[in-house]
């Protein structure tokens, strides 16, 4: 085993005996046989026509390898022997050596400036598949898309010059912009476009079911279920901006939002009368105290934990979590949950449509000198305890500024009351990670408004990474030329010293110092 895509990878290099994540050494080997088929499929369809389910094939497998998303072993090399059995149907039974990558176990393992640049580009890999995984749920696929996660997949198992490699990676940065404009078009034609929202964090009494991870379908097929049968749903983490479309909030059995984030979940749910239903990562090891009362669903999989599948028109049928829900019943009176700042009403829904709704006020107010500055504060949340910069960061910014956020590292500051600015809500919240398609679009329109570039604008960007979507989002902003991009909590593991070097020369890629320092450096 030698894992170290995310960021909580033990001693900051790489988990060799178990996953800090608690991934087992055979799944991790597993997971890497995946990447190694995936990669010997790839090579062996190249230049071929290919069939219209060989792309969902590697979405499912590459967002199978995602951190927090399997732990099953057996599952996994189920997988691998399935992709392994779809080449050799292709190409008669012959093998189809790589020509860089011997073994699964050289994937990740080589050291090196051409190692570094494979692994950015699989683990991108991975965070775009997911994108495309839920888009494809709501029926929208892309041909350009598709074709990248294959080609990618067969070019990341060769040879090529630095300069080669920098330009498959911005080559890929589109892709997966493209990918999330894609999926933005599926959630938003499906559900409508987001709209302001409060949302409580008080759970009704009675029974109840919490919805975690990504995917808008899932939680759609819940709702349309769980609607009329007295038992009520909560969002839980990534979940959270689903309040905010209007085809998901119309459900009166859609009460609130459910716990802080997705690291706080063993706490959390421990003795919780309740079901919790997981679409995506981050599945973390459940404890036994609720371990009984959880369903997997999709590419999400536990050993032992109950799994609901889509049959195959598509349908999942919810009612054994439903019945279990009424079985539980829940709490006999109202409980009130506080976020991690002691606030207990979140506010999501500023997609695009919105914040691009409200420009005249934001592009007035900046020209008259009312708002200095836009920091888009955003990412995944996780354990580290340097985390809590976001939230003195985000604590720390000047009332003339507006802070955008996404994705689920807003858990650390989405309960703060930070005022209005222009009658907007200073702590904007887009929505999931995959939403950094509506910053970008916010941004675009800005830079338009101003006849300046992106660059120019009075705005910073301060991500914060965990795991492989953060890394394909990343690559997005850097390729469409988003520079000095702050980043934390620490650099990804598997960036080398050469590599980072020309991400801070060319893009001004900048590692989080101190909340005081970095609002010194940027001026606002
Ligand atoms: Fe370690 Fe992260 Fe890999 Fe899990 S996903 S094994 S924590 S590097
Ligand atoms: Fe969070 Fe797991 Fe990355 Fe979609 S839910 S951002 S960490």
């Amino acid at each position: 085993m030698f894992c170290f895509q995310c960021e909580q990878t033990a001693h900051g290099t790489g988990c060799t005996e178990i996953g800090a994540c608690g991934k087992s050494v055979g799944t991790s080997d597993a997971q890497d046989r995946i990447t190694y088929e995936l990669m010997k499929l790839a090579v062996a369809v190249q230049d071929k026509r290919v069939d219209d389910d060989l792309p969902v094939l590697f979405m499912e497998a590459l967002f199978t390898t995602v951190t927090n998303v399997s732990f099953d072993e057996a599952g996994c090399l189920a997988l691998a022997d399935d992709i392994a059995a779809r080449r050799l149907a292709i190409t008669g039974g012959a093998d189809t050596p790589l020509e860089a990558i011997p073994s699964p176990a050289d994937i990740f393992g080589q050291p090196g400036v051409e190692a570094s640049c494979r692994t950015l580009l699989v683990l991108g890999l991975r965070g775009m598949a997911a994108y495309a995984h839920h888009a494809s749920m709501l029926g929208r696929r892309d041909e350009a898309v598709d074709a990248w996660l294959i080609s990618g997949m067969a070019d990341a198992s060769k040879h090529h010059e630095v300069a080669d490699w920098l330009q498959l990676i911005q080559d890929f940065g589109m892709a997966n912009f493209r990918c999330m404009e894609v999926l933005d078009e599926a959630n938003t034609g499906t559900y409508g476009h987001p709209a302001p929202t409060n949302v409580t964090m008080e759970v009704a009494a009675g029974p109840f079911i919490v919805i975690t991870g990504h995917d808008l379908h899932d939680m759609g097929m819940l709702l349309d279920q769980c609607e009329g049968t007295g038992v009520s749903v909560y969002t839980h983490g990534e979940m959270l901006p689903g309040h905010g479309y209007p085809e998901l909030a119309k459900y009166t059995c859609l009460k609130g939002h459910f716990g802080t984030a997705w690291q706080n979940q063993q706490k959390e749910f421990a003795g919780v009368p309740g079901v919790f239903l997981y679409t995506t990562n981050c599945l973390m090891p459940p404890r036994d105290s609720y371990a009984d009362n959880i369903y997997t669903t999709s590419v999400v999989a536990y050993p032992g934990l109950k799994h609901v599948d889509a049959d195959a028109d598509g349908h999942k049928d919810f009612s054994a979590a439903i019945a279990q829900a009424k079985a539980l019943g829940g709490w006999s009176e109202p409980r009130m949950f506080t976020g991690m700042n002691g606030g207990s009403t979140l506010t999501t829904g500023f997609g695009h449509n919105t914040v691009l709704g409200a420009a005249e006020t934001v592009i007035n107010a900046v020209k008259a000198g009312d708002l200095k500055h836009i920091y888009l504060v955003g990412g995944c949340d996780g354990a580290l305890h340097g985390r809590n910069y976001y939230t003195r960061f985000v604590e720390k910014t000047a009332p003339d500024t507006l802070v955008l956020t996404l994705a689920c590292g807003k858990f650390r500051f989405n309960d703060m009351n930070l005022g209005t600015l222009g009658g907007l809500p200073r702590i904007l919240d887009m929505g999931q990670c995959n939403d950094a398609y509506s910053a970008v679009k916010v941004a675009s329109a800005l830079a338009d408004a101003f006849g300046v570039g992106v660059n120019d604008l009075p705005l910073t960007l301060i991500l914060s990474w965990y795991e492989q979507k953060a890394v394909c989002v990343l690559l997005s902003l850097l390729s469409l030329g988003v520079k000095n991009i702050y980043l934390g909590p620490t650099l990804p593991a598997f960036v080398a010293p050469e590599v980072f070097d020309v991400l801070v020369s060319q893009f001004g890629l900048r590692p989080i110092t101190n909340p005081e320092n970095d609002l010194a450096v940027i001026g606002a």
